[in-house]
């Protein structure tokens, strides 16, 4: 088969190289220039495990190619971002722009038996926007191009071993459109492959983040109360949690990332009324980092001219992805509050990356008066507790326990 993939970030680069790497004909499409030459060159231009190594491979084999121009094929997929933007009121809107561009992209290279797949994490309707798009500027292909949605669900940092491992949805316009989808998702994936219709695809999708987020929230609630009623939340939720039928998820400083703290406001937007629960979820965890940031407040506000220590930034333990990322929003308000000198550090996060200077953790861990713990980093984790003692804790994450 020869595939094209509109979009070469976290999800399109690697099915495109493990696509490639099963000996499909790849070309990549991706309008970052700079993304397109890296990826030629056999390198990758974001961080995931293993990443580069599959990249190389698939490169090397002249499998993969990157380009800015699509061309002729026999399965198109998209993968570009879904982000939310403001329109007539709503500031959660979906922004399906890229998906409009991408899938408006590929119109003139579509030929009768072409099956367009969408993988981006989409609103209800939207396979049907994308077949609607193809047939009205082509009507000579309605009925000869299938469509389905087939939506990623790799956790960031593990993408190459859920791409292959996880159960795949896949969400067809029609039953051609499944059986289609079907057989290349075989070809690299070895998890169940589950069919259904588009709509219901894309909501299961939905979902899965807004289960995760309700979730979260549950926690971030829990923790919030546990301090008004100065009570260990860590120690509170691991005791709920022996119970066979309870299993509650750790409270952080907020969610972050570009799915769990996004997808949910699709549903919102879809069914406004009727989705209060999603919404008060992201309402909850949306208020997290604001309560951290009061705290701090009121512990500075004990000390003359206090050292700050906040310790990480990304938006989750062991990445360097900083996108979302409610430490980083936490650390920039603290900076602009100027309520005392603010020491920051990340060790999975290149210095010169960020607007301020990062500090080593041994400085941290030496000058600050208030140490607030914003990811749980595998490094963070190994403080020596006996060694900040005499120090203000602000744990976020339970992780200087
Ligand atoms: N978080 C907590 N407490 C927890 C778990 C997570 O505060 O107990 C926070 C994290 O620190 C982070 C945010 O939630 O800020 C999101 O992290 P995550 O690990 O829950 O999820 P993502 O965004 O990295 O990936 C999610 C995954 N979805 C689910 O687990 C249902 C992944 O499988 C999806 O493919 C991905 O979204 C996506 O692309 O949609």
């Amino acid at each position: 088969q020869k595939i094209i993939v509109m979009g070469l970030g976290y999800i399109g680069l690697p099915t495109a190289s493990m696509l490639a790497t099963k000996g499909h004909q790849v070309l990549g499409v991706d309008v970052n220039k700079d993304a397109v030459e890296t990826i030629n060159s056999g390198h990758i231009h974001i961080v995931e495990p293993d990443l580069d190594v599959l990249v190389r491979s698939a490169v090397n084999s002249g499998n993969l190619k990157a380009s800015k121009e699509p061309e002729e094929g026999d399965t198109f997929i998209i993968a570009v971002p879904t982000p939310f933007k403001e329109v007539d009121g709503n500031p959660k809107a979906p922004d399906l722009s890229y998906v409009e561009a991408a899938t408006r992209t590929i119109v003139p290279y579509l030929r009768p038996g072409n099956l367009v797949i969408l993988e981006s994490t989409s609103p209800v309707g939207t396979t049907e926007l994308v077949y609607r798009i193809i047939v009205e500027s082509r009507p000579e292909l309605e009925g000869e191009v299938h469509a389905a949605h087939c939506p990623e669900r790799v956790l960031p940092g593990h993408i190459l071993r859920e791409l292959v491992d996880n159960d795949r949805i896949i969400g067809g316009l029609t039953k051609a459109a499944n059986e289609q989808a079907r057989a290349l998702y075989k070809s690299f994936c070895n998890g169940a492959i589950l069919l259904t219709d588009s709509r219901t695809a894309e909501l299961s999708k939905l979902v899965e983040n807004s289960f995760r987020d309700v979730n979260i929230a549950f926690a971030n609630e829990l923790s919030v109360i546990c301090d008004h009623l100065g009570i260990n939340v860590w120690e509170t939720i691991a005791l709920a949690n022996r119970h066979p039928r309870v299993n509650i998820l750790q409270p952080g400083p907020g969610v972050g990332g570009h799915c769990i703290a996004v997808d949910p406001w699709f549903i919102v937007s879809s069914a406004p009324q009727q989705a209060r629960l999603i919404r008060t979820a992201r309402q909850v965890n949306d208020d997290k980092p604001h309560w951290v940031i009061e705290k701090v407040k009121a512990k500075a506000a004990r000390f003359k001219s206090p050292v700050i220590g906040c310790l990480g930034l990304t938006f989750k333990a062991n990445i360097d992805d900083l996108r979302e990322s409610p430490a980083l929003d936490i650390v920039r308000e603290l900076l602009r509050l100027n309520i005392g000198q603010l020491l920051a550090c990340d060790p999975n996060v290149q210095p010169g990356k960020l607007e301020f200077a990062l500090a080593p953790l041994k400085q941290v861990l030496k000058d600050a008066d208030i140490l607030v713990l914003l990811v749980d980093h595998g490094e963070f984790k190994e403080i020596d507790l006996d060694s900040i003692r005499d120090k203000v804790v602000i744990d976020t994450r339970g992780a200087l326990r």
